[in-house]
């Protein structure tokens, strides 16, 4: 099956008592059983509901693997990642990452012992060097939240697989339509499917997709013995979601491209950060492992000025000033001061967080209108 039909039909079945080509919303927590343990398949909706197993085999289609976890939120099934780790493990991760993903790592996980790495993973001389043997898992985002470098999780996953460290990629930025992180050697992926997945803005959700039995059962246990779960009718939403994921993409592709070559030619603008760029200096790996560029992007204004920065994201109309991203709608936001205020300035300034960059999450609207608010903007400041 093709990804377009995938994220239509991939692990979906008619409801067997109905019909109903949706799975129905089971808004239910719990399920009768004739005799203590003997049930239909579900005992209590912590443990699996029907929505959510309709969604998390969507989710293993799409993404081509085996195994679909649906969770709380994206950080909660980070979280579950984590906790398959012990007091002594080590972490190696991207040094250029959402913000909340540096925040669980350094000031909750690091209080139970456990070792995080931040390396900038564009030099695999970098990756090797921290490895030794209580190293558990490589963590990798790619394109990297904000600054939009690309990750070689081919090239990652030979170092993971010669040194038997898990590893796992946050698909979040580029969705399972620009890129599938299992086929390229990865053990886990997981999506803030807050974002494109669920692509409207509507729901707060995370995913982990896997092949190997023995890791999904670790996790199925983790999701239910801790229980951040998501619930019947946010399974509905993102499973809803999903069957347009392909036709918005293409859009969020499209407009990205545009409204990147728009920033790049004017004569405020300091530096764009997309990956379609041929200057952009992880290019060759976006073209080799990407479909296409996706609909994000960052940017600095000439002279690195905050004050612009501000200036602009306070007077675009068409792209509303707000955390998050991936929605049909565009968004813009101030990286330092939003998404990524828990790191030190000090640590997001080294990979280029300053104060005056912006990152824009390119919606599908009307390319001319979306081109012409930055332009009103730019002409503010
Ligand atoms: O917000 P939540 O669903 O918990 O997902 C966390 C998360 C994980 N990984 C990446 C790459 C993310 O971008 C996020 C959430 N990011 C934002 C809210 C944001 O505006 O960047």
């Amino acid at each position: 099956m093709k990804f377009n039909t995938k994220v239509i039909h991939g692990g979906q079945h008619h409801d067997p008592s109905t019909g109903a080509v949706m799975p129905p919303i089971y808004q239910t927590s719990t399920y009768a059983q004739s005799s203590p343990g003997k049930h239909k398949g579900y005992e209590y909706s912590r443990t699996a509901n029907p929505t959510r197993t309709a969604l998390e085999s969507a989710l293993a289609s799409i993404e081509n693997g085996t195994y679909g976890l649906a969770f709380a939120s994206g950080l909660a099934a980070i979280d579950a990642v984590i906790k398959t780790l012990k007091s002594g493990d080590e972490v190696i991760s991207t040094n250029d990452l959402y913000g909340g993903t540096y925040r669980i790592f350094t000031k909750i996980f690091a209080q139970y012992n456990i070792k995080f790495h931040f390396v900038g993973m564009d030099s695999l001389a970098n990756i090797e060097s921290k490895i030794n043997a209580n190293t558990k898992l490589i963590w990798a985002e790619t394109p990297t939240n904000p600054m939009m470098n690309i990750i070689d999780i081919k090239a990652l996953a030979a170092i993971a697989k010669k040194h038997q460290i898990l590893f796992g990629v946050d698909n979040t930025f580029a969705s399972p339509y620009l890129q599938n992180p299992l086929d390229l050697g990865a053990d886990l992926v997981m999506h803030s499917a807050t974002k494109y997945l669920s692509g409207h803005s509507d729901v707060v959700m995370g995913a982990l997709i896997v092949n190997d039995k023995a890791l999904a059962d670790k996790l199925y246990f983790i999701q239910n013995a801790s229980g951040a779960v998501c619930g019947p009718m946010d399974s509905f939403l993102a499973l809803r979601g999903i069957k347009t994921l392909h036709v918005r993409m293409q859009r969020h592709c499209e407009n990205g491209k545009a409204v990147a070559e728009y920033l790049r030619a004017h004569p405020k603008i300091e530096k764009v950060y997309w990956p379609g760029f041929e200057t952009h200096p992880n290019h060759a790996i976006a073209k080799k492992q990407m479909r296409d560029f996706g609909g994000m992007l960052s940017f600095t204004t000439i002279g690195n000025n905050y004050k612009a920065a501000i200036s602009i994201v306070e007077n675009l109309k068409l792209f509303t000033l707000a955390e998050s991203l991936g929605g049909v709608e565009s968004l813009c936001g101030h990286p330092a001061s939003m998404t990524h205020a828990s790191i030190p300035k000090e640590v997001r300034e080294k990979t280029g967080v300053v104060d005056s960059l912006i990152r824009l999450s390119v919606g599908i609207e009307d390319q001319a209108d979306l081109i012409a608010d930055l332009e009103q903007a730019l002409a503010k400041i």
